[in-house]
């Protein structure tokens, strides 16, 4: 069979297995994404198991899945997620920063969190991590504590993404520096900028270009005070 189709079986094998729960399903198509030559493991993740998720969320809009099904599918996207990861190609874009990330309290949903964190970590970044439902206080907290270039948040919720509000209004009094990336279904530009973040983005490739970005001006800027620049 050519390689292209082969690849495009895999694909939907993937995400198949996502749609109907299927965790052994999801580890074999893993597994065979990873000895197809030219299938490049965040392919599979991103136009596999990922477009399997966004199908998973129409079918419970349109009710048909319900909560149990949703838990199934989390947990097949995790078990194919757990064999494509660690093949993901490291990337060395010039810029290596730190980030704190979490979703934010009362939200349980990590997936999305997960794969942004996944593209952090290839990228070489330091990533601390706080998990979901995490209390407001501890995002403010772990990122004085660290001091890391970055914070993201993550919401899912309609509910839950106004805590993001309360992050950055406290996180700004005591550091004005540090710059702040928003995501999750329900967040836009519009939000972000409601909210006062720096930066938005709709899904984890564009999470890190814009990262990459801002944490390149923020070096420049600490670069001119401390008198490298002209
Ligand atoms: C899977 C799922 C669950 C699973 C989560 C499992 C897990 N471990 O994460 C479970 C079953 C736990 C769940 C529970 C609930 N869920 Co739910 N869930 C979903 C579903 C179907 C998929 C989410 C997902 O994983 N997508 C795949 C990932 C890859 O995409 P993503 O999360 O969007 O992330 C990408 C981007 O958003 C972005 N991103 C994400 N975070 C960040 C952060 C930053 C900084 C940046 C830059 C980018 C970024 O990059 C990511 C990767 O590319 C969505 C449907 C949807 N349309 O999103 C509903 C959805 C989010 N859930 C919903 C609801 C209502 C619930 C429940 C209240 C249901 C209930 N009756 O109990 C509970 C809430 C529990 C709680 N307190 O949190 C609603 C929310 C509605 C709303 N607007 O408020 C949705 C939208 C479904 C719907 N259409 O109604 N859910």
């Amino acid at each position: 069979m050519a390689s292209e189709e082969r690849q495009k079986e895999i694909l939907e094998k993937l995400k198949q297995a996502v749609i109907q729960y299927d965790e052994d399903q999801a580890k074999e198509a893993a597994q065979e994404a990873l000895e197809l030559e030219g299938l490049k493991a965040n392919d599979a993740i991103f136009n596999g198991l990922v477009v399997g998720m966004q199908e998973v969320g129409r079918l419970f809009e349109a009710q048909e899945y319900f909560v149990p099904e949703l838990l199934m599918c989390a947990d097949a996207l995790y078990a194919g997620l757990e064999i494509l990861k660690p093949h993901v190609e490291e990337l060395d874009l010039g810029v290596k920063g730190s980030v704190v990330i979490g979703t934010v309290e009362g939200d349980v949903h990590d997936i999305g969190k997960n794969i942004v964190k996944m593209m952090f970590d290839v990228a070489g970044f330091t990533v601390y991590d706080l998990g979901r439902d995490v209390p407001l206080d501890k995002f403010v907290e772990e990122q004085l504590r660290t001091d890391s270039d970055l914070l993201c948040l993550s919401a899912m919720m309609t509910t839950t993404m106004t805590g993001m509000q309360k992050v950055i209004d406290d996180i700004r009094k005591k550091n004005p520096k540090v710059k702040i990336m928003i995501g999750g279904a329900p967040v836009s530009k519009d939000v972000a900028q409601k909210y006062g973040a720096d930066g938005y983005a709709a899904d984890a490739t564009n999470a890190l270009a814009d990262a990459i970005k801002m944490i390149g001006s923020l070096k420049d800027l600490k670069d001119e005070a401390e008198g490298k620049k002209k």
